[in-house]
């Protein structure tokens, strides 16, 4: 009798055991690492291309362009970072070295740079100027270097890439605190190459050696995230109108993947099941052109196309790397000054009151002590989960009184991975619900707009998901209307 009873309490601390540790909130898949998660809070900011091309008005110089011809007459990096900074950007990535080959620091390892060029008389860096002035309005600093060289006589052979990293040395200890560095999957093809004028194509997987230049990165700027098509760290959005794909999976099988391969389009959505962390990053230019090109002043994008694209990169998981073309005097055109601030003000108006703050919240279950007061704290730290066995978790707001609003914003916590798989969402208006929206993934942001409507309550409903789901915050906002 007495064995019985002991078999039956060893039985119970057993399950008991079992459960809790079953039942501890663990992260599903790959999750960010800390200067992942540092770089997804930047969200929005800014590509600069400024380089040769802007005075030669060509996209992609060829690489015979003369130093003498980089003559900017009243360049002004405190200009472009306090527009930046205005514009609420983060931090600006500059075109170090384009296609072209002409470097906007003196290197040391090329007489192809600004050192032989009239602009300050020879004796200018532009990386260094810009990097302090990056500093002054509390910037980040990033660096654009193109793998493709079609001013180098190396390029395709061992020697290049030798020089390559050398420049990279150059760019990642002479100028501070770099976040991220950016490689252009763009390489391999005709050029001057020192005058031989040929064709020269690269085996884009084994050329460059990327995990040795990425070990360099690494060893001298630990914090900087690297950007290419295939990461390691950030991987292009597929596309460069300014648009992330509906589902947008921060996981990808990265190690099938690499710069500049082919078919890298189907890779846009990510991975439901990718083994890698590696999130999108939407580059996309405030022009047509990435560089500038004078007949284009008049084509600088509209406030509400700006909006639609902020929507649409940020608003999907992705960020935004919003590129400025500085003009042939050295500056910030104007007409993009009044386009970026419109923006500002749009954005800073539309979130800078969220209608659930101070309302009630109910949920459909809660996990454990993750409470949902965690939802409307404005903590991204802090997060409420759902429960183990809550199929279809739901968030409902119950708003004291009704609000017009048209924006519903939601993110997930991304330490804990990414786990819904589809959701929609409904309004309460005229004593009905009515659904306004039907979508697939969150990540780190989603934002979702629905006609303008004064509304009682707001439910946001999980169809599908990997696990029980983690929310760190969602919110509620009224946005100007807009012609699109
Ligand atoms: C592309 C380049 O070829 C363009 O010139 C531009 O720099 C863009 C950001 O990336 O691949």
């Amino acid at each position: 009798m007495l064995q019985k009873f002991f078999f039956l309490i060893l039985s119970l601390i057993f399950i008991t055991k079992c459960i809790s540790t079953e039942s501890d909130l663990e992260p599903v898949g790959p999750i960010p690492n800390k200067h992942q998660s540092a770089w997804q809070e930047l969200e929005y900011y800014a590509f600069i291309h400024f380089n040769m091309n802007t005075f030669t008005n060509k996209e992609w110089g060829y690489g015979d362009e003369k130093p003498s011809q980089f003559n900017p007459t009243e360049l002004d990096t405190q200009q472009w970072a306090r527009v930046v900074k205005e514009a609420g950007m983060k931090g600006i990535i500059i075109t170090a070295k384009h296609h072209d080959g002409f470097c906007l620091w003196p290197s040391k390892f090329t007489e192809h740079s600004v050192k032989n060029s009239p602009w300050k008389m020879g004796k200018g860096d532009l990386i260094r100027d810009l990097s302090k002035a990056c500093k002054e309005y509390g910037l980040k600093f990033g660096v654009y270097l193109s793998p493709w060289d079609r001013n180098h006589p190396s390029y395709g052979k061992s020697e290049y890439i030798t020089y390559f990293r050398n420049q990279l040395r150059e760019l990642l200890t002479e100028y501070g605190e770099i976040f991220e560095v950016w490689f252009d999957g763009a390489n391999g093809g005709d050029g001057f190459y020192g005058g031989a004028n040929e064709e020269r194509r690269v085996d884009k997987k084994m050329y460059y050696d990327w995990p040795k230049t990425i070990e360099l990165v690494r060893s001298l700027q630990p914090q900087a995230v690297v950007f290419s098509d295939a990461g390691p760290d950030i991987r292009w959005v597929g596309n460069e109108k300014g648009y992330a794909n509906e589902t947008t999976w921060s996981p990808i099988y990265r190690d099938s993947v690499f710069a500049g391969m082919p078919d890298f389009q189907r890779f846009a959505s990510g991975q439901e099941n990718g083994t890698h962390w590696v999130p999108t990053e939407t580059d996309v230019s405030i022009r047509p052109g990435w560089y500038y090109h004078p007949e284009q002043d008049d084509q600088v994008k509209s406030l509400s196309k700006l909006v639609d694209i902020y929507y649409n990169s940020v608003g999907l998981n992705s960020s935004l790397l919003l590129n400025l073309p500085v003009d042939n005097r050295g500056l910030i055109h104007e007409n993009e000054v009044k386009n970026l601030k419109a923006l500002a003000d749009y954005l800073n108006t539309t979130f800078s009151y969220n209608y659930s703050k101070g309302q009630k919240v109910k949920t459909s279950s809660t996990y454990k002590g993750y409470d949902n007061s965690a939802l409307i704290d404005d903590d991204k730290k802090t997060y409420w989960a759902s429960d183990i066995n809550d199929q279809n978790p739901t968030i409902e707001i119950h708003l004291d009184n009704p609000v017009r609003v048209n924006t519903f914003m939601i993110q997930e916590y991304l330490p804990m991975g990414q786990r819904i798989k589809s959701f929609y969402f409904e309004v309460f208006t005229g004593g009905n619900w009515e659904k306004v929206y039907e979508g697939s993934t969150i990540g780190n942001k989603r934002l979702i707009r629905f006609k303008t409507q004064t509304i009682e309550r707001a439910r946001f409903t999980v169809n599908d998901k990997k696990a029980q789901i983690v929310i760190s915050n969602i919110g509620l906002y009224r946005a100007k209307d807009l012609d699109y």
